[in-house]
């Protein structure tokens, strides 16, 4: 074959948020990427990329991609040099400090990139205050505090462990939108012999490929839970030694057997030989549940994962191969970061999902600056009009992206910033084991700078010259310093794939558990409830992630149309597919375009998450801002809505 002389390849991985964590081999020809493709040598990637990073390269030569700081004048935009944005961001920020405390001061980062090179831009702002910061995780917080009080740790199985599966339970979890590497690895476990079984009150891609499907209830989950526990206790399958690892296991008993089958049946709105179906298939293990992080964004987020923790534990499933409650991969266990404290020295936090009202209600000091990059809030967070707001309102808001979004929008001053394609940086990834290194495939366009080239640049203004003086390579060592002589040190990064040898085969191998006791410390005490509707408002909102988009982050033309909204026929009496309406929440309307399906349930609306607020498409729009019952998760599933005519 003619290989044209000036092409050529560039190994890099995708730092999107998802748990697959691609490695990437890029196609350069005169300085433009001409191709991505799935690395063919990784053992998770195996060749291919999803729909969405596969069309990456639409983004990265958008049209709309900024290319030059700007500056608010007025209600638009002026370009300005890096100069004068430096200048007067650093100005600003050391006045703030000096007049009102560090703590005036909020750095707000999400899940635009998960690079480690991330972690050095919040350290930045910890060595510059510590300044006001975030607390939980609007996506995984609640079950990973759940999974911290159960177990004292978040982690999972190798994802090739589900290969030793007899039994595999999707709780919540549709791999077909979210994590598409992982159906490899199913279908494997599949042809091997394992049933698989979903349990998602949505009706969506992943039914096709499992043996049993069933549609409780939202936020029937816990309810589900304790019946397959209580199916346990009463049918003598509860592992005979569980009380050599773990505590609690009478007062979980009495939980579990506080209600019949048919009671717990009927709060997840099952059948009770649904429920009992399920406890005998998940008794005949090893069993598998991969935890997916949907059920947790609920009022009782965390007691949801902690009864589903319970069931594992009780049933015998913890420490064998084929076994466990996967929720997360430890993504950044394998690095050294202790160069950040994080939220252990900020000055005062505000939880994740209450961005919006905490910023306007914060006082003594009130948020004067808030400093926004790798995150889209606006559209992202729960009650976007208020977070709209608390931006608008502060004396400075900085946002860094590489896109004018909803939340860019609302700034005084955008930054520039780089592509995954130009990003240099390391990944671990919450779906799996492997680590990754970035490189740049092309060098970003000229007036274009990394969020460390960023803050490198920032630090002489504000006299922090020495900490970010080193470059990205020094940094990535540092950070890897861990896997020095054990196969996982950059250099061993560059010659290919590598596994973390921090993370384990099987968790818990030795049914020692980090916690306080050394046990598993099983729940007694579970708030059940469902979510629930109103007369006036019956379907809730059921915002997901979909294929076509990360997050807010759309191609072009993708959002020409008012937001699709799929709901069963008998939710819209009176209304036809395609029927443009109005999603009415108490706390705001959408303008979205009917689907009617028989497949879903009767008490939900389903739409793709992401849509902007410019556009009339964001769920969030309709969304309150509340935290969950523990890990300061967000809610994003429980708002009750109704259709309504447009006029
Ligand atoms: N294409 C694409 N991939 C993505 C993303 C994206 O935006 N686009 N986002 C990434 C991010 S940020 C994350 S966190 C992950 C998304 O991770 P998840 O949010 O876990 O996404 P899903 O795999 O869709 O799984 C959520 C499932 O939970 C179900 N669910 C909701 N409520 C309940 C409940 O009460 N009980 C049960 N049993 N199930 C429930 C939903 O119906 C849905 O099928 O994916 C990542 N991957
Ligand atoms: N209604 C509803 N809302 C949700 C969810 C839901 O299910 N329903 N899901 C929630 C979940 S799971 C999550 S994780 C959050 C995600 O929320 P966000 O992380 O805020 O979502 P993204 O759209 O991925 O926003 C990332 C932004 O970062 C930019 N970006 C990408 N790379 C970089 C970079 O290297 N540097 C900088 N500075 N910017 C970069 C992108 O252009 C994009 O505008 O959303 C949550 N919001
Ligand atoms: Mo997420």
């Amino acid at each position: 074959m003619n290989t044209p002389a000036t092409q050529r390849t560039v190994k890099t991985a995708c730092n999107r948020d998802c748990g697959d964590a691609c490695s990437i081999v890029a196609t350069v020809e005169d300085n433009r990427i001409t191709k991505i493709a799935g690395d063919p040598d990784h053992p998770i990637t195996k060749g291919f990329l999803c729909h969405r990073t596969s069309r990456f390269l639409e983004r990265q030569y958008s049209p709309d991609r900024l290319t030059t700081p700007l500056v608010r004048n007025g209600e638009t935009f002026e370009p300005a040099s890096w100069e004068t944005v430096l200048n007067r961001i650093s100005e600003s920020m050391l006045r703030f400090r000096e007049e009102s405390g560090p703590a005036s001061i909020m750095h707000y980062r999400c899940g635009g990139s998960m690079g480690m090179m991330k972690l050095v831009t919040d350290y930045f702002f910890e060595k510059f205050g510590p300044v006001t910061t975030k607390t939980g995780d609007v996506c995984t917080g609640a079950g990973d505090s759940a999974q911290q009080l159960d177990f004292g740790t978040v982690d999972s199985h190798d994802i090739f462990d589900l290969l030793n599966s007899k039994t595999i339970i999707l709780w919540g979890k549709n791999p077909y939108a979210s994590q598409v590497h992982l159906l490899p690895v199913l279908r494997d476990a599949k042809k091997k012999g394992a049933r698989l079984i979903l349990i998602d009150p949505v009706h969506h891609q992943t039914v096709q490929l499992c043996d049993q499907f069933v549609q409780p209830r939202p936020g029937g989950d816990a309810a589900l839970a304790l019946g397959i526990a209580c199916w346990l206790f009463e049918n003598g399958k509860v592992d005979p030694s569980a009380e050599s690892y773990c505590d609690n296991v009478d007062e979980f008993e009495s939980l579990a057997c506080s209600r019949t089958i048919e009671q717990w049946a009927d709060v997840a709105d099952m059948s009770p030989s649904q429920l009992t179906q399920l406890a005998e298939a998940y008794s005949d293990g090893p069993a598998a549940i991969i935890a997916g992080w949907g059920m947790q964004r609920r009022a009782n987020g965390a007691a949801t994962v902690r009864a589903i923790d319970a069931l594992a534990a009780v049933s015998g499933n913890l420490g064998v191969p084929g076994g466990g409650v996967s929720y997360c991969f430890a993504r950044k266990g394998a690095f050294d970061y202790s160069f950040l404290q994080g939220e252990a020295v900020s000055p005062r936090t505000i939880p994740e999902p209450m961005f919006g009202p905490g910023i306007l209600s914060a006082n003594d000091p009130p948020i004067r600056m808030v400093w926004v990059t790798a995150g889209n809030p606006v559209v992202m967070l729960p009650e976007s009009e208020t977070v709209k707001q608390a931006l608008k309102t502060r004396d400075l808001t900085v946002v860094v992206d590489s896109f004018m979004t909803d939340t860019a929008q609302c700034a005084d001053i955008v930054l520039p910033t780089t592509t995954m394609l130009e990003e240099d940086d390391l990944l671990g990834a919450y779906g799996h084991h492997w680590l990754a290194e970035m490189r740049p495939v092309v060098a970003a366009p000229k007036l274009v700078r990394s969020d460390y080239e960023i803050v490198q640049a920032l630090a002489p203004l504000v006299g922090m010259d020495a900490e970010f003086s080193d470059d990205v390579e020094a940094w990535k060592r540092r950070m890897l310093s861990p896997g020095q002589n054990k196969g996982a040190s950059l250099d061993d990064l560059r010659k290919g794939p590598v596994r973390s040898p921090a993370g384990p085969s099987v968790m818990f191998a030795d049914r020692k558990f980090p916690t306080k006791s050394g046990r598993v410390h099983l729940t007694s005490d579970v708030d059940t409830t469902p979510s629930s509707v109103t007369p006036d408002r019956p379907l809730l909102l059921t915002s997901l992630a979909t294929s076509a988009v990360q997050g807010s982050q759309w191609l072009d033309g993708a959002q020409d149309d008012h937001l699709p909204a799929t709901v069963h026929p008998d939710s819209a009496a009176g209304f036809n597919s395609d029927d443009v309406v109005k999603l009415e929440s108490e706390h705001g309307d959408i303008t979205v375009r009917l689907k009617l399906e028989a497949t879903q349930r009767r008490d939900i609306v389903l739409v793709p998450k992401g849509g902007w607020l410019n556009k009339g498409r964001c769920a969030n729009a309709l969304i309150k801002a509340q935290t969950t019952d523990a890990g300061d998760c967000a809610v994003y599933y429980d708002t009750p809505v109704r259709i309504l005519p447009l006029r």
